[in-house]
């Protein structure tokens, strides 16, 4: 039987490929979280298939055997947040950086298969030009975008001098059912869900003008796999941006999730946040072609399908 292992495979995207996974024949998925963020409930449909390792990516020697023999890796495990990257950096840069290069090293010490790696589209800055090119020269903004970064740099250095199968993927704010709405740092979109649901105003900094390619997490959770399978010589090696290929400003954002709901809240408006990108689109020609990305969910039917899970979820709390 083959191994797969997902890093972060408790949490919100992690949580989505692991199900994605066994929904496509993987008959158990090893998962290796330290639930910081993620939580195992995420995982309760198919908990009886998951091999749950309570470990953190930060502890070479716990987690390097978990991964070791395994066919396929997706690494996803992260503190996911520039905001947070800027408050906190230290255990941002060891999680990102550190931790992304014990996976890549315990993939290559124990004959892993191929890692896919979650990157950021956050590397990119500020472009002149929309929608963003895999060729542009990277930008980081943050801490986080910067380390990101690097993981993706790493995931190359590990193909060209061992020859290890790696590909990355540039994720474009990823939404949908199981984003943790609770922190400051948590994603926008989760944040406006609750916010509608429970009819309050949500603060959004900035103009409101800023515009982002909210990716609906079942299609990333579709792309990982895709790549984990695609041809080595043609992927190995290489970043894809793994976005949706719109762009939505957030004051169009929030309008839609109200319409989605039908009331109209007028959103408070606060300071820009450190470290934010303006623009965000994703050019997909590279992954459509090499890795044969179909997103299947268009923004207001993601939204939508978000909004049922929040609306379940929060009657039921
Ligand atoms: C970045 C990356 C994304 C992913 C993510 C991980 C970019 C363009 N995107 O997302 O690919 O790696 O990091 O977390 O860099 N906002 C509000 N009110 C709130 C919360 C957020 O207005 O209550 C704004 C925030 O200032 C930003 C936008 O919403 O302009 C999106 O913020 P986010 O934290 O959801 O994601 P972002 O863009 O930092």
């Amino acid at each position: 039987m083959s191994k797969v292992v997902v890093t972060g495979g408790a949490g919100f995207i992690g949580s989505c490929l692991v199900r994605k996974l066994i929904e496509s024949g993987a008959e158990r998925v090893t998962v290796l979280d330290n639930l910081s963020s993620g939580k195992e409930a995420n995982l309760s449909e198919v908990r009886e298939l998951v091999d749950l390792h309570v470990t953190d990516i930060c502890d070479y020697e716990a987690m390097a055997p978990i991964i070791a023999g395994a066919q396929r890796v997706f690494h996803l495990a992260a503190i996911p947040s520039v905001p947070k990257s800027i408050v906190e950096p230290v255990p941002s840069h060891e999680s990102n950086i550190d931790g992304t290069f014990n996976v890549l090293r315990a993939c290559k010490e124990g004959g892993a298969g191929r890692l896919v790696y979650a990157a950021s589209s956050s590397a990119y800055g500020d472009t002149e030009v929309l929608p963003k090119v895999e060729t542009m020269k990277p930008m980081p903004l943050s801490p986080y975008a910067l380390q990101k970064l690097v993981g993706e740099y790493y995931c190359s250095v590990f193909t060209k001098c061992w020859g290890l199968e790696t590909v990355a993927l540039r994720f474009f704010n990823v939404f949908g059912p199981r984003q943790d709405p609770t922190s400051q740092y948590s994603g926008v979109l989760s944040i406006f869900m609750t916010c509608v649901l429970e009819r309050t105003a949500p603060t959004i900094f900035g103009d409101g003008e800023q515009s982002r390619d909210f990716t609906y997490v079942e299609d990333v959770a579709g792309l990982l796999i895709k790549a984990s399978r695609a041809p080595a010589a043609l992927v190995s090696g290489i970043c894809y941006n793994a976005g949706n290929g719109g762009r939505f400003t957030l004051n169009e954002t929030w309008r839609e999730v109200c319409a989605i709901e039908g009331v109209t809240i007028e959103p408070k408006y606060g300071p820009t946040r450190a470290g934010d990108v303006r623009d965000s689109q994703a050019d997909t020609t590279a992954a459509v072609r090499d890795l044969g990305h179909q997103p299947q969910f268009t923004f207001p039917q993601g939204l939508r399908k978000t909004l049922e899970w929040y609306r379940a979820t929060l009657v039921r709390a």
